[in-house]
């Protein structure tokens, strides 16, 4: 079997998933309306949080596809998958050009040899420039140091929503034939009889978990052929400590190959196929396994350092147990226990007892985790993020972002001033047609509240993208004007009357009609302290009164906490109240 490997990057949005379902809509592995962003959440947030495997077969090749998440919380996960690849599908919007992931993404392909195919794909949007995004992505090309086979890149331009590519714009095309002939043409080939010949050596770069096969391996087979049934070793030069350096023998239950979305469970596979692997319970990410003791393992894959934590503990407001069904500490134990089993950014230290430190590599990593979790019926309370700190050297480090900012060009003055209150330094400043781009480097800690405030400030044309870049030394105190909270002191119905007169106070996080108790956090005060408050107070009690008058009070809507603003808002004296149906703020 000939086999050709590859990984679809992108910027956030840039058409990776569209462009992978057309594909494989079009050789006629999965039928028509199936998606790879097949998880709920992935649907109804309209991004790829997990990579995924897929393959097509083409003129009697199998191509596997691994279609990655854009969003910069996810980097290290497309760095793994890169790590097993043999070429990448570059896509870059044909408007917007290439952005911030593109250049995060291609610098990794670019360092570990790759040379990649451009995909400039949504040709058909109105404001499309195709000629100018592909200038732009040579230049990338050429800033990252590609070397001279590299800068060679094809490209390919695409309308992925349609299915439809081309080599040169003006040719007519009726779908994906030009580009699955580029793969073809420049993809190297994976598999060979040689290859099959040596002894086995296959290395998982991502885990899956099944409820009744337990742990999963998703691996490429990098030489020999690999069985169902036989006794294997793994090899861990690097990774978890209790096994570094340590050979350990395992047995592979069952093998699974990749077929469309589906996985096809096969009795054996061959060198340069991407296979899923049963029967190690304890396998883990950039181990080797071989059948020959003897055999070198192949070179680690190293997994970024989480760089926020905070606590998940059993949720003990007064509504507690109104929504969750699994509540009780060693329900959300067990929980998070299986989520380690694929989440690999994760680390959880279980010890404290009354609650579980939970690090992770960003908000949306937790907040995708807590999602699934209210989803499934558990309910928690969860602690403000923290940045993970760390010694070396004797010298304090912390995380720091590159924060890249698009704002209206007038609004310059008050980002730059409010980045370098959160001691961001400025990198680079690029004014375009209407809008300005600004580039600065900054500890997370800074960085971590800024998108929701940038969002106001701008009047939500401002755009913030952010990406771990390491750790560095501390960055000093950072005084950022924390918004203070409006805190409930009664139990009750929150009344309009009153809601009328605190939201002049501030912002509100509810509206009339709910329901409130005492120590719960309701909105926000622009004063920066706290204030408590009634929101249950009707209006004076008059001869007059009516209930009319109290309906007629217009109320600014209020703003909706989600998870993920919640995290970003709360205070380090609260707790974030996560139910099946509700979010709350309230103070510890
Ligand atoms: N006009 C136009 N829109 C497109 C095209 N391809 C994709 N889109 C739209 O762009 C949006 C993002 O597409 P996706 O395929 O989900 O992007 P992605 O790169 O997978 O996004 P992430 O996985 O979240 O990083 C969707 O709304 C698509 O409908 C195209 O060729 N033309
Ligand atoms: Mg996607």
């Amino acid at each position: 079997m000939k086999i050709r490997n590859i990984a679809i990057i992108a910027h956030v949005d840039h058409g990776k998933t569209k462009l992978t379902d057309a594909l494989l809509r079009q050789t006629g592995a999965v039928e028509e309306g199936v998606s790879m962003d097949s998880n709920v959440l992935e649907q109804e947030r309209g991004i790829t949080i997990y990579s995924k495997n897929a393959s097509l077969f083409y003129k009697g090749t199998k191509i596997n596809i691994v279609d990655t998440p854009g969003h910069a919380d996810f980097g290290s996960e497309v760095e793994r998958v890169l790590r097993s690849i043999d070429s990448v599908l570059l896509v870059v919007d044909a408007q917007e050009g290439p952005m911030p992931q593109t250049k995060f993404v291609l610098k990794k392909s670019l360092e570990l040899g790759l040379k990649p195919i451009v995909v400039i794909n949504k040709i058909d949007k109105p404001a499309a420039r195709p000629e100018w995004a592909r200038e732009k992505v040579l230049e990338l090309f050429m800033d990252l140091g590609a070397n001279e086979k590299q800068l060679n890149f094809p490209v390919v331009y695409t309308i992925a929503k349609e299915g439809i590519a081309k080599i040169n714009l003006l040719d007519k095309s009726k779908d994906l034939t030009p580009l699955l002939e580029v793969i073809l043409e420049e993809v190297p080939e994976a598999s060979s009889e040689e290859l099959n010949q040596k002894s086995l050596r296959v290395q998982p770069f991502n885990l899956g978990y099944d409820n009744f096969m337990g742990r999963l391996a998703i691996g490429r087979i990098y030489e020999g052929v690999i069985k169902a049934g036989s006794d294997v070793f793994i090899k861990n030069i690097s990774g978890l400590p209790a096994q570094a350096g340590k050979t350990r023998p395992g047995r592979v239950t069952k093998i699974f190959t990749f077929e469309g979305l589906k996985r096809k469970e096969v009795l054996e596979a061959v060198a340069g196929d991407i296979v899923m692997i049963a029967g190690l319970p304890d396998i883990y990410i950039g181990e080797t396994i071989c059948v020959d003791p003897s055999q070198d393992a192949l070179p680690t894959i190293n997994i970024d350092e989480p760089t926020i934590s905070l606590n998940f503990l059993v949720n003990n407001s007064p509504f507690a147990g109104r929504e969750g069904k699994l509540v009780t500490s060693r329900q959300i134990k067990e929980r998070l226990e299986r989520e380690l089993e694929v989440n690999v950014g994760l680390k959880i230290d279980f010890s404290p007892g009354d609650y579980f430190k939970v690090s992770g590599r960003g908000e949306l990593h937790i907040a995708v985790l807590l999602e699934n979790m209210r989803r499934e019926g558990y309910e928690l309370q969860v602690s403000k993020p923290q940045v993970i700190l760390k010694e070396e050297n004797g010298i304090k480090l912390e995380p720091f972002e590159e924060v890249i900012i698009d704002i209206p060009n007038e609004m310059m003055g008050t980002v730059i001033e409010k980045m370098a209150k959160r001691k961001g330094v400025m990198i680079s400043i690029n004014p375009e047609q209407n809008h300005t781009r600004i580039i600065f480097e900054a500890p997370t800690r800074g960085v971590l509240g800024y998108r929701g405030e940038l969002v106001m400030d701008t009047k939500g044309e401002g755009i913030i993208y952010s990406r771990v870049i390491g750790f560095r030394p501390f960055a000093g105190d950072i005084n950022k004007q924390a918004l203070g909270s409006m805190v409930s002191m009664a139990n009750g119905k929150a009344l309009g009357f009153s809601l009328y007169n605190l939201q002049k106070r501030g912002t509100l996080y509810i509206g009339a009609g709910t329901e409130v108790y005492d120590g719960m956090v309701i909105g926000n005060t622009a004063k920066g302290n706290d204030m408590s408050v009634n929101p249950t107070k009707g209006k004076q009690l008059t001869n007059m009164r009516s209930k009319a008058s109290d309906e007629a009070i217009t109320l600014t809507p209020p703003l909706e906490l989600t998870l993920e603003r919640g995290l970003e808002i709360i205070n380090n004296d609260e707790y974030l109240e996560v139910m099946p149906k509700s979010i709350r703020l309230r103070k510890q």
